[in-house]
C-alpha cells in the first residue's frame, strides 16, 4: 500500500494517524506541496484536485483523507476505530461532519493569516483573523460542552476517526500561537492533552517528522 502526501499536510497527517492506530505502514511517497509536485500530472491521475494525501492500496486508488480513515479502519486488522452499533456510528459521523463543516474551515481561516502568512513571509490580516476566532469559538463551545458531559472521546469511551480528524489543525493552531482557543475551554483542553497523547498522533506530527 503506498501514500502519497506530505508531513506537513494536516489531511495526510490524519491518514497516518489512522494506520498508527491500526498498527499497520504504508510506504510513503513524498509529493512535495513545496514545490508544487501536487499539480505534477502523475499526481493529477491519482488526486484530480491536485492535493495530497492519496492512497493506492494495491490497485484500488483513493483520494480524500476522511475517506481514506473510513477505508483503512475497516480494511485492516487493529483495534476498531469505528463504532459497532448504528447510533455511536452516527454520532461519530456527526462529529466528522461538525469537523469538516465548521471546525476547520473556522482553524484554516485563522492559520492562513497567521502560520501560512508568516511561512509565505506575507503579514496577516488581522481582521480576517478576528472572523475565524469568532467563527472557531462556536465548533469549539460545542465541543466543550460535549466532554463537560464527562466523555472521555467524542464518542464516549471509544478513540474514534472522529477524535482523528481534529488533532492537525488543532495542533496548528497552537503552532500559530492560537492555542488559547483550546486551553480557554478546560474540557476541550483536557481531551487534547489525552488525545495529542497519543503515539500514533506524535509520530504523525510534525515534530516527529523532521
Ligand atoms: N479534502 C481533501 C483536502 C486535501 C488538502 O487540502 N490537502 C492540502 C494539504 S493538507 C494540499 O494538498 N494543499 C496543497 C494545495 O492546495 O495545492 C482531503 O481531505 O484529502
Amino acid at each position: 500500500m503506498k501514500l502519497y502526501g506530505h508531513p506537513m499536510s494536516t489531511c495526510t497527517r490524519k491518514v497516518l494517524t489512522v494506520l498508527g492506530e491500526k498498527g499497520h505502514k504504508a510506504d510513503f511517497v513524498l509529493v512535495d506541496i513545496t514545490k508544487g509536485e501536487q499539480k505534477m500530472p502523475d499526481h493529477l491521475a491519482r488526486q484530480p484536485f491536485g492535493v495530497v494525501p492519496a492512497l493506492d492500496d494495491d490497485g484500488f486508488v483513493l483520494f480524500e483523507s476522511r475517506a481514506m480513515c473510513r477505508y483503512l479502519d475497516e480494511t485492516l486488522s487493529g483495534p476498531k476505530l469505528t463504532p459497532d452499533n448504528a447510533k455511536d456510528r452516527a454520532r461519530m459521523e456527526q462529529w466528522i461532519s461538525v469537523e469538516h463543516s465548521y471546525f476547520t474551515p473556522a482553524a484554516m481561516k485563522i492559520l492562513y493569516q497567521t502560520l501560512f502568512a508568516q511561512m509565505f513571509g506575507r503579514p496577516g490580516d488581522e481582521g480576517l483573523l478576528k472572523e475565524g476566532r469568532e467563527a472557531l469559538a462556536k465548533p469549539a463551545d460545542v465541543l466543550e460542552k460535549h466532554f463537560a458531559g464527562g466523555s472521555d472521546w467524542l464518542v464516549g469511551n471509544q478513540f474514534t476517526i472522529a477524535d482523528i480528524c481534529y488533532l492537525p489543525y488543532i495542533e496548528y493552531l497552537f503552532a500559530a500561537g492560537q492555542g488559547d482557543l483550546i486551553t480557554d475551554r478546560k474540557h476541550l483542553a483536557s481531551w487534547w492533552n489525552r488525545a495529542s497523547e497519543r503515539k500514533s498522533w506524535r509520530v504523525a506530527a510534525l515534530k516527529e517528522q523532521a
